[in-house]
């Protein structure tokens, strides 16, 4: 599809500190822009369309809300300060006359916004999202072929393409007795502060005591922000239970491991609305050790707990493969009118491909007809300004798209020579699996994970390629081997996530070089409570004297939690 784009002879902008975000190829004008400041720059655009004029009137009032709210914003009418491209490059770094000039183009032809995930997993992240809308309402092509605003382009196969006309197969989840949960991104909270209330969607919980925890298919002691503050809230439960095929940091963890097959060591079917087919997933090789699939473990726990009927539902492993595959058959059938091979058939073969919806335009029956198409907002409409959070009025969640300053961000006073440290998904793995695996080692240099950095950056404090380097702040340190590179913005520093924490015994320090000891665990906001792990400033430099290899501390730690389990 980016060939096509360029091919095409389309204009891309690409505005991100990272330049190898994109191939070379796609010959995209490069904006590095400060990390955490997007906002900025979309509603410095919008302001500068607004201020010509050149905004879509009658798109704002058929198929949006609280325009006005959002309007009065740009224009300064609200707080004396107006939203231009001047303002916008103040913040971000990108020159006034190129935001100007690409708002011209904007509106002067069909354009697109699309936006990574990375972006709202950041302090007001949300604000980010909702500010490109903003813009995107302002150019009025929302709806249209090529026009308007996406999110999640690229980083999974599948987001803005064909979908499929069936149902993903999955099991039921059954009824959940109990009423309370967490957003994922308060776990150190929950497990530190029982009892305390938390805000969410403009609601107000409390967390629960927890006692027990049982974690399987998540890796927290990867994923987590702030993992020296987990540690410590880690402390608090009884009993931790891990079930994961693989010894990560948080199975080391664990009072209780329960070892789970990899989809290797088991049968299975795949699919999602995102792909074409249904696979069958055939076993390869028997269950290694005492592992067992998650089904297993699940149905046996079912039994002793005298639920195992209601669980299983008298079916096993090939029975529900079987049984979820005709479920979705059957569901295609009656939509679509498609006749799916029978599920022998389709076993033999290893997939079937499933039909899918191919010329799809986002949101253009809303376009067409807002009224009988109605969105599931609080007016049916693109919400511009919000009835329901200025009813709210939470403290940092403005009612309409706004520029907020994040807790950390290198336009802060206090930021001395510290470096913004961005966390993005690793090249090698998916997050933090089959971390020891060669794909994964494949990225690593001296057996740690690589920190890319300026050459400028590195100049100032004295680091040179392939160096160890410490990063550290306020919250943790790690370490990682230093990689030179121009693709990136000045004074930003980009370390992969997913290495398996390893603290060395004596310093505490982690050699694997896992960013999350160096994250803030703060919610985007009391609204959304999302994770804010791209908001982090470090500061770097050389470690003079040999450390600890990773891999070695590592097995040791392994080695130690063996001998305990025997002895
Ligand atoms: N190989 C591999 N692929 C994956 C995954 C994986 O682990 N490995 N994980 C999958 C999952 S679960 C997800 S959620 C997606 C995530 O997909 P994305 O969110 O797209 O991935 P990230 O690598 O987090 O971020 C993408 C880029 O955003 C840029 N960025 C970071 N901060 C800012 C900022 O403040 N402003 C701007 N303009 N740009 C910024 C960085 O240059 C970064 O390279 O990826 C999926 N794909
Ligand atoms: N700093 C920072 N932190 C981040 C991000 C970031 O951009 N920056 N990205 C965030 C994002 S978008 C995501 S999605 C999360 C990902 O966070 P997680 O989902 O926690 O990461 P994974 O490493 O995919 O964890 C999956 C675990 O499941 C195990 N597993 C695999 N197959 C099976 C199975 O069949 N059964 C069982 N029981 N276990 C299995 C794997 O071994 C692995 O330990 O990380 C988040 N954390
Ligand atoms: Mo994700």
């Amino acid at each position: 599809m980016l060939r096509k784009l360029r091919e095409a002879g389309v204009r891309i902008v690409h505005v991100s500190p990272c330049k190898d975000d994109l191939p070379d190829w796609m010959e995209a004008d490069w904006w590095p822009i400060r990390p955490n400041t997007d906002a900025a720059l979309m509603l410095g655009l919008a302001g500068e369309i607004l201020r010509d004029g050149r905004h879509d009137q009658d798109f704002l009032e058929r198929h949006t809300s609280g325009a006005g709210q959002f309007l009065d914003y740009l224009s300064g009418k609200t707080d004396g300060v107006e939203k231009n491209a001047e303002w916008a490059e103040a913040i971000t770094g990108i020159p006034a006359a190129h935001i100007r000039d690409l708002s011209r183009s904007l509106t002067a032809t069909r354009s697109f916004l699309t936006l990574s995930w990375a972006l709202q997993r950041a302090h007001h992240g949300e604000h980010v999202y909702w500010s490109a809308l903003g813009l995107a309402a302002l150019i009025g092509q929302i709806g249209l072929k090529g026009g308007g605003v996406a999110y999640g382009f690229g980083s999974l196969n599948g987001v803005g393409g064909p979908f499929g006309e069936g149902v993903s197969p999955g099991m039921s989840q059954g009824p959940k007795p109990i009423d309370s949960f967490i957003p994922v991104a308060r776990i150190s909270d929950l497990l530190l502060s029982p009892g305390a209330p938390f805000t969410y969607q403009g609601e107000t919980h409390s967390y629960p005591d927890i006692r027990l925890v049982y974690w399987a298919g998540g890796n927290p002691y990867h994923h987590h922000q702030d993992l020296n503050r987990l540690q410590e809230a880690w402390q608090r439960p009884e009993t931790i239970i891990v079930q994961d095929p693989m010894m990560t940091a948080t199975a080391r963890r664990a009072d209780i491991i329960l070892p789970a097959t990899t989809s290797l060591e088991r049968n299975d079917i795949a699919g999602t609305r995102r792909s074409e087919h249904y696979v069958a997933m055939h076993k390869v090789i028997e269950p290694m050790g005492e592992a067992r699939s998650d089904y297993e473990i699940f149905s046996a726990l079912a039994r002793h707990l005298g639920v195992e009927a209601g669980f299983t539902e008298g079916r096993d492993e090939m029975g529900w493969i079987r049984h979820l595959y005709q479920q979705s058959a059957d569901y295609i059938r009656t939509a679509t009118d498609t006749r799916l091979p029978d599920f022998d058939d389709f076993w033999e073969q290893g997939w079937v491909q499933v039909p899918m919806t191919r010329d799809n335009t986002y949101l253009s029956a809303f376009r067409d007809d807002p009224a009988a198409n109605p969105l599931q907002t609080e007016s049916g409409k693109i919400v511009l300004g919000s009835k329901k959070l200025a009813q709210l009025d939470l403290p940092g969640f403005p009612s309409h798209p706004a520029w907020q300053e994040p807790a950390e961000w290198l336009g802060m006073a206090q930021a001395d020579d510290m470096l913004h440290l961005i966390s993005s998904q690793p090249p090698g793995r998916l997050h933090s699996q089959l971390e020891t695996g060669p794909s994964s080692l494949e990225q690593k240099r001296k057996g740690r994970e690589q920190v890319r950095m300026h050459p400028a950056d590195a100049r100032a404090r004295q680091i040179g390629e392939g160096d160890t380097v410490r990063l550290w702040n306020a919250r943790g340190q790690c370490i990682a081997t230093a990689h030179l590179t121009e693709t990136l913005r000045q004074g930003v520093l980009v370390l992969p996530v997913g290495a398996w924490l390893t603290r060395d015994p004596e310093s505490g320090l982690d050699l694997s070089g896992n960013p999350n000891v160096l994250t803030l665990d703060i919610p985007t906001s009391a609204f959304g409570q999302g994770p804010s792990a791209q908001t982090c400033m470090v500061n770097v430099e050389v470690v003079a004297a040999n450390t600890r290899d990773s891999t070695e501390v590592y097995q040791q730690e392994i080695d130690a939690l063996v001998r305990q389990g025997s002895g």
